[in-house]
């Protein structure tokens, strides 16, 4: 299928939040019940409809455990957006952000679009962060934020979904460069040159 832009994106943060199981409830819709411990990393993509535009995310999921922390680091560059994932069961997730970001924003490109994303909220009897505080660190360090959970799968499709759009809208805004090798973005077959995407439209074929 045709798309407008491919944007690559990183799933960051401890083990055992959930960073996989959010990549595959996002690509192929289901869950995963036992923690399968990353190595290295991981790799999906799906093509969405972001402002009505198709937009193929390419992400990279990668191993949370400190033994893999070189690897991850040389994942941040080249990538437009990035989930950066906390249990809300788990306390020191939550507190680990504060070097998650500092390692996306030393390795990473410095206008990275950053989702925070609390998941787990089908686990609501055992939280040990509340919304408000991650609505807070997430203020304080300009990020997206939004609780999921990768079970139910409630929120999972928009925490992509909206870091796509805010990507698309920094790119409207000229913020973001969409042609600089280093941004993480693409620009897709159907934007091609000129009227090609008239050409094919008018023309009834090819998806
Ligand atoms: N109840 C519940 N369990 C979840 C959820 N997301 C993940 N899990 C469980 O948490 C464990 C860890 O999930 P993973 O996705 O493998 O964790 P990870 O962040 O990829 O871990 P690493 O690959 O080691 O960095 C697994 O047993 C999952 O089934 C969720 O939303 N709700
Ligand atoms: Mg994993």
């Amino acid at each position: 299928m045709s798309y407008d832009y491919l944007f690559k994106f990183i799933i960051i943060g401890d083990t055992g939040v959930g960073k996989s199981c959010l990549l595959l409830q996002f690509t192929d819709k289901r869950f995963q019940p036992v923690h399968d411990l990353t190595i290295g990393v991981e790799f999906g993509t799906r093509i969405v409809s972001a402002d009505a535009r198709p937009v193929k995310i390419q992400i990279w999921d990668t191993a949370g455990q400190e033994a893999f922390r070189s690897i991850t680091r040389s994942y941040y560059r080249g990538a437009a957006g990035a989930l950066l994932v906390y249990d809300i069961t788990r306390r020191e997730t939550f507190s680990h952000l504060a070097g998650w970001l500092e390692d996306a924003r030393q390795h990473g490109n410095p206008n990275m679009t950053v989702m925070l994303v609390g998941n787990k909220t089908d686990l609501s009897h055992k939280r040990a962060v509340s919304k408000e505080e991650g609505e807070q660190f997430a203020k304080e360090n300009g990020l997206l934020f939004l609780e999921a959970s990768a079970r139910t799968s409630n929120n999972v499709d928009e925490a992509f979904l909206k870091t796509a759009e805010k990507i698309l809208e920094r790119i409207q805004e000229g913020v973001i460069d969409a042609t600089d090798e280093l941004s993480g973005i693409k620009i897709g077959p159907s934007q091609g040159i000129g009227t090609r995407k008239e050409t094919v439209a008018s023309s009834g074929c090819c998806s």
